[in-house]
């Protein structure tokens, strides 16, 4: 089973600012404790960072060929992108979302994703623990 992990705009900065709401894990953390889920789970991980919506529209078009589903956490384009949602439906894969912070919790704006109802899930506000559960849930997913 493979699959891609995909962070979206900005979240470079993890462990660098807003540890308050975003953690002090940094993103080769994130990755690492990832790619040992991945391992303890017999699973092959890809990951990838863009701050580009295009970038990321490319790469899910390209990855596609070649892994079995994708774990996102869309950032804020979890909250304004047609294209994005489009490009995940398009490539007929099944994704996870994930967000660190509880989004439901949080500014009004980011309560709506354009992504979650076609999504297999999503997990939201358990930090770095989101893209382990929203790992977990896509493999289980793609073996059930
Ligand atoms: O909670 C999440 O994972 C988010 O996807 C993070 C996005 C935010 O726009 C979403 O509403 C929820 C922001 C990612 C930016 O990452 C930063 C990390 C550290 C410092 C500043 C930004």
């Amino acid at each position: 089973m493979k699959v891609a992990v995909i962070h979206g705009p900005n979240l470079r900065l993890l462990g660098k600012r807003e540890p308050e709401v975003y953690g002090s894990d940094t993103l080769d953390d994130v990755n690492a404790s990832l790619r040992s889920l991945a391992t303890e789970l017999g699973a092959e991980l890809e990951t990838f960072q863009s701050n580009h919506e295009g970038e990321l529209l490319d790469f899910i078009e390209a990855a596609a060929q070649r892994v079995d589903g994708f774990l996102i956490n869309p950032g804020a384009f979890t909250h304004t992108s047609v294209a994005l949602r489009d490009a995940l439906t398009g490539v007929d894969r099944p994704f996870v979302e994930c967000h660190l912070s509880n989004t439901a919790g949080r500014e009004r704006f980011r309560r709506h994703s354009y992504l979650a109802p076609v999504a297999s899930g999503v997990v939201y506000g358990f930090g770095v623990q989101s893209y382990l559960l929203g790992l977990r849930g896509l493999l289980a997913r793609l073996s059930g």
